[in-house]
């Protein structure tokens, strides 16, 4: 998890990324698939124009497979191509390989491999995804001429090679809906959140679009309009008591986030293209 961003921070993320950029030929912008709207960074779209950006949505396991593939369909009009992983099995992985042999070298005549940068906010699967893309195998160095000498290549394929650190982005919070939505993915830090206020949240947003998935994950016979009182339910359910039979909601809050993220509420997508994100 990312610690909070402050301006100095986010300039200098920008100008890591305006010199990785000079390095490649193509960008990898990671965007979680459950909120790929929320997750995307606007301020950079203009640093990245300059070279042919692919959507890749992690945690497609965690997320509505009738939502992915709208998304899927929606992005592909803003990027050069969109695919879907689950950067944990590497279920997708091959389809996504085969779609990067395809990107055109910024250089036509040299016969190096395509090069790759990976980028995305905080806790989005950048590791993940490089590590599955590459399978681990050793870092390779790029000091040939016309290469920085001190940056590390990873081959992913005869034809590609990936920058070993990706680039990190700032999670751009212009909505409380956007900050919710990057809250419960796990893309702000822990810290500065209220457990119980993204907690209440989750249930609210749950209650109005997928009651079934609280009803059933926590056994309840029915859903309090009050989200308070749903996870004091909850809480109970999970034994997060203290003395005297007390729920304790803020370990109530943070075992519900933790389902939630984790995948065992079901596969549950935020927000839907077309949407205001
Ligand atoms: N279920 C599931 N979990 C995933 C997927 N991709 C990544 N994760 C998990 O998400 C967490 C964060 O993944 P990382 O690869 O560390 O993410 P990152 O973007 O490199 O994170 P930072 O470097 O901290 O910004 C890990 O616990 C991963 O196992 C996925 O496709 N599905
Ligand atoms: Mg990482």
């Amino acid at each position: 998890m990312e610690v909070q961003w402050y301006p100095g921070q986010m300039a200098k993320a920008k100008r890591l990324l305006r010199e990785n950029l000079k390095l490649v030929d193509a960008i990898i912008e990671v965007l979680d698939a459950r909120i790929p709207s929320s997750s995307r960074n606007p301020d950079i779209r203009e640093l990245l124009a300059a070279k042919p950006v692919v959507a890749v949505l992690t945690r497609m396991d965690l997320a509505d497979k009738t939502a992915t593939n709208r998304w899927q369909e929606a992005l592909r009009t803003d990027y050069w191509g969109v695919s879907a992983v689950n950067a944990n099995t590497g279920e997708g992985v091959q389809k996504l390989l085969q779609l990067l042999t395809e990107l055109p070298r910024a250089a036509k005549k040299s016969n190096r491999p395509v090069r790759l940068l990976v980028v995305g906010v905080p806790n989005v699967g950048k590791s993940s995804l490089i590590n599955r893309l590459t399978g681990r195998s050793p870092a390779i160095t790029g000091d040939k001429p016309g290469v920085t000498k001190d940056k590390q290549w990873i081959r992913a394929h005869e034809r590609l090679e990936i920058l070993d650190t990706p680039g990190m982005l700032w999670p751009k919070i212009t909505s409380t809906k956007q900050a919710f939505a990057l809250a419960a993915v796990g893309s702000v830090k822990d810290e500065i959140l209220d457990p119980i206020q993204l907690g209440t949240e989750l249930i609210v947003y749950l209650s109005a679009h997928n009651p079934a998935s609280l009803l059933e994950r926590y056994k309840l016979e029915e859903l309090s309009p009050d989200a308070v009182e749903v996870l004091a339910q909850i809480g109970k359910k999970r034994g997060c008591l203290v003395k005297g039979g007390e729920v304790d909601m803020e370990t109530a809050a943070r075992v519900f986030i933790k389902d939630y993220r984790e995948g065992r509420l079901g596969r549950i997508t935020l927000e839907l293209p077309g949407e205001d994100g």
